[in-house]
């Protein structure tokens, strides 16, 4: 038996593994007591998450549609005719007929080569990939005040230092557990926990406060905080007078938010909103831990704005424990976007718009590069419709399942001339295409991820790939290659990583193969080979911005409307509403998220027996009260109902939602809640769908419409994935063509 150390392909907290080998299979994974990070732990998932590695319904061999059919084809037939595909979609229509979904399941250097395969060798920017439904408002929130989109902090320092952490809109506990263990860490070290979430989440409940908001009143919540410290005086003046702009519209603004006037808007009592700012401004180092819970909103950027005010005037950012915590939610999300896999950037966040930023990768890379910002993936499914996007390619993503209204995005992607999916998989997604690659997943490759705190830490093989099974890097290098494009002479994914560090040395130079394989990771920006890498971001008060300063910005919400003099009254001000409120057909609003035992749309963790036993089925939380007033009991099916569409799963009562409220997942094709929620409605400044509210109906099912819903979803999300899969299989005896 062999041994292989590596990093958890699920969740972004970045913990590590030792893999343990034989043959060539992985048969059991253990905790490595020596991280920062995990110190010796893991969650269900890092544990029992990885028997999908050698499932048989792996694919194989690239396939090719034939009719209604896949038929087994070698990867050269494969690769020469998206080549020949893509270049004449190209002469005919133009580069920006062309779209790539990357992966945020792929490794650093898949997404710095993914994205130059879009903008060097297809000459567009229209990639991007799911920190579009994820933390886009982070990265536009937190660049736009305070210069850097990501966690200014380490993990280690919330259990070390932090003697205050305010977790707003995450469920810390079921999606980040081993973050959720730091805090707990700190809570017995005598810290104070503040949870702000509609849902009574794990944390919630261990919280010294719990601040109950209704679904989407951040900004009410935050900017009462703000009113209750500068009107008490707990704000940082000297801070503010040295290191910011803005202090004095967002004093302005929060002016209108007594913490008397939000209770009556929330709920939740005056005193607690007191309490909660009091704790948080006097604290010697407060960290604000947040996630989806406050991004996926038409003003998932405001609210992302508002949490960084909150931190800027009350100093609490730029020291150990003290700072602003988006806690990114895929393994490798992180340096996806690091690394260029949108539709505005260059690797090292480098805007596209940029002139000398775009002449230093044409110099780079040889070609002249495109100017305009590209497509965002909320933008693509319009742009199919419309015949502008011809071509999509994408590689490690599901959004059959993902994607906002999951049934307009099948629509759109009918519109395509061609659709290439590269996965582990026949996923929902993949079988709709004309070409399936069969990707080399994690355990089978080699390169790098980073974690949600910016540590860049070594992947490794441990496992040859099924088959014919490829990296998406040699996939991309090699479209490149026959595309007639030099610039991908790479060998193995060190060479492009060493490249990385030439074109983005600032954050990079520093992170030699060598030096990540002997330490846990660096974290950005580590400029030069003595550099220790950088756990706090905007020590001392120098933040990213062009002025290097913070700059605060009010932000104003209103559930329906922002009166137009209240804006006319701040310079650009951020402007919060909820887009699609109840009302007399959809009384009750649905909300939508993740539970512990299973990961999206649970292509890898459904294939663990273990994960699949504990979370079999799919359960929507409804509310004891709203279950008597429907006559519901818990075990009985409920069908839940938008303006887009239904599922019909069992009903779990209980107080973890309030009443009017129910949650469902995204982790089972047997009832996916993304068919009933809304793309239509977008955060103007970042693009992301309000996944946590639409207006819902909740009505009585039974079994039998169960099963026969069953029946029928199997038949729209599984149908020939079976056959497809055999197809595969039977290649791989020697059928190829
Ligand atoms: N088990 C598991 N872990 C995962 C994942 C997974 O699929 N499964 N996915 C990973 C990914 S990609 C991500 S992005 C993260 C997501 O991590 P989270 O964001 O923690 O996950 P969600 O389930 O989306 O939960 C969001 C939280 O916000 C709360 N919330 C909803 N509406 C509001 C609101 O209006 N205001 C406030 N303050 N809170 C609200 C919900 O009740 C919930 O507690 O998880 C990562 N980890
Ligand atoms: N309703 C609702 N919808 C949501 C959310 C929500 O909270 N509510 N959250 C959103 C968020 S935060 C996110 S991040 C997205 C996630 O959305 P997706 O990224 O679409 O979801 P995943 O299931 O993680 O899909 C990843 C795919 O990559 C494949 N894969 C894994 N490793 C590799 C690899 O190395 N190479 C290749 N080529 N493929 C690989 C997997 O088999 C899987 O099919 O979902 C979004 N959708
Ligand atoms: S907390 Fe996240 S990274 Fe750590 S073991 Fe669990 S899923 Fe993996
Ligand atoms: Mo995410």
């Amino acid at each position: 038996m062999s041994d292989v150390m590596t990093i958890c392909p699920y969740c972004g907290t970045g913990c590590s593994m030792r893999l343990f080998v034989e043959g060539n299979q992985i048969i059991e994974i253990d905790a490595d007591p020596t991280h920062p990070v995990s110190e010796g732990e893991l969650c269900l998932k890092g544990l029992y998450g990885f028997k999908h590695v050698a499932d048989p319904g792996r694919l194989t061999t690239p396939l090719m549609r034939r009719g209604d059919d896949f038929v087994a084809v070698s990867w050269d037939v494969a690769l020469d005719t998206i080549a020949q595909k893509l270049n004449a979609i190209k002469r005919e229509s133009g580069p920006d007929a062309f779209a790539l979904f990357a992966s945020a399941r792929a490794t650093n250097e898949e997404n710095f080569i993914s994205q130059k395969f879009a903008r060097a060798v297809m000459g567009t920017n229209n990639v991007d990939h799911c920190a579009r439904l994820c933390h886009a408002p982070t990265t536009v929130g937190l660049a736009m005040t305070l210069g850097n989109g990501a966690m200014t902090n380490s993990i280690p320092e919330l259990g070390d230092v932090s003697d205050v952490i305010f977790i707003i809109g995450s469920n810390t506990a079921e999606c980040h557990p081993l973050i959720a263990k730091h805090v707990l860490k700190a809570k017995e070290r005598g810290a104070k926990l503040i949870v702000a979430d509609p849902r009574m989440t794990d944390m919630a409940n261990k919280a010294d406060l719990w601040l109950r908001i209704p679904l989407g009143y951040d900004i009410p919540l935050i900017n009462a905080m703000l009113h209750v410290i500068i009107k008490e005086k707990l704000h940082a003046a000297d801070f503010i007078r040295d290191h910011t702009t803005g202090f004095d519209d967002v004093a302005r603004a929060v002016e209108d938010y007594s913490p008397e006037s939000v209770s009556k808007m929330t709920g939740v009592p005056a005193a607690d909103i007191i309490s909660a700012a009091r704790i948080y401004a006097t604290a010697k180092a407060a960290a604000s831990l947040y996630a989806m819970g406050v991004t996926q909103f038409s003003c998932g950027t405001g609210n992302v704005v508002s949490i960084a005010n909150l931190a800027v005037v009350a100093g609490q950012i730029g020291r150990p424990g003290a700072g602003v915590c988006p806690l990114r939610g895929q393994s490798n999300v992180q340096g996806a976007c690091d690394l260029g896999a949108l539709p505005n950037v260059f690797p090292g966040g480098k805007p596209v718009t940029s002139e000398p930023d775009r002449i230093w990768f044409e110099q780079a890379w040889g070609v002249p590069l495109p100017r305009a910002v590209g497509l965002k993936v909320t933008e693509v499914p319009e742009a199919m419709m419309s015949g502008k996007v011809r071509a999509l390619f994408i590689d490690g993503e599901n959004p059959m399942m993902s994607d906002p209204n999951t049934k307009h995005f099948g629509e759109a992607l009918e519109k395509l001339d061609l659709l290439v999916v590269a996965d582990l998989f026949m996923t929902e997604t993949a079988r709709r295409a004309d070409i399936v690659l069969p990707a080399a997943g994690w355990g089978e490759k080699d390169g790098t991820f980073t974690n949600t705190e910016r540590r860049v830490q070594r992947v490794r093989p441990a496992v040859e790939p099924p088959g014919e099974a490829k990296p998406d890097w040699w996939i991309f290098k090699n479209l490149a290659d026959r595309m007639g494009y030099a610039g991908m002479a790479y060998e193995k994914p060190q060479d492009i990583w060493d490249e990385l560090r030439r074109v983005v040395p600032a954050l990079y130079a520093g992170m030699t193969y060598d030096r990540l394989d002997h330490m846990h990771g660096l974290a950005w920006p580590c400029p030069s080979e003595d550099h220790p890498g950088t756990s706090v971001l905007h020590q001392g008060g120098h933040f990213g911005t062009p002025s290097g300063k913070a700059m605060l910005k009010a932000v104003l919400f209103h559930p329906i409307a922002v009166p137009e003099e209240q804006r006319k009254a701040f310079e650009s001000p951020i402007i919060g509403h909820i887009s699609e409120r109840p009302d007399a057909d959809y009384p009750f609003m649905l909300t939508t998220g993740r539970r512990v035992y299973h990961y999206h749309t649970g292509t890898m963790t459904r294939k663990a027996p273990l994960l699949e036993q504990l979370g079999p089925e799919e359960l929507i939380e409804l509310n004891p009260l709203d279950a008597k007033a429907l006559a519901i009991g818990e075990g009985d099916y409920i069908k839940v109902s938008t303006r887009r569409g239904a599922v019909i799963a069992k009903a779990w009562v209980t107080e973890r939602v309030p009443p009017h409220v129910v949650f469902g997942t995204f982790h089972y094709w047997e009832a996916s809640c993304n068919e009933e929620t809304n793309a239509d409605v977008l955060d103007p400044l970042s693009g992301i769908p309000e996944y946590k509210i639409s207006a819902a109906m909740v009505t009585k099912s039974s079994p039998a419409e169960a099963k026969a819903n069953v029946a029928a979803k199997r038949d729209y999300y599984r149908k020939d994935v079976e056959k497809a899969v055999t197809a595969t299989m039977h290649a791989q005896s020697g059928a190829v063509s």
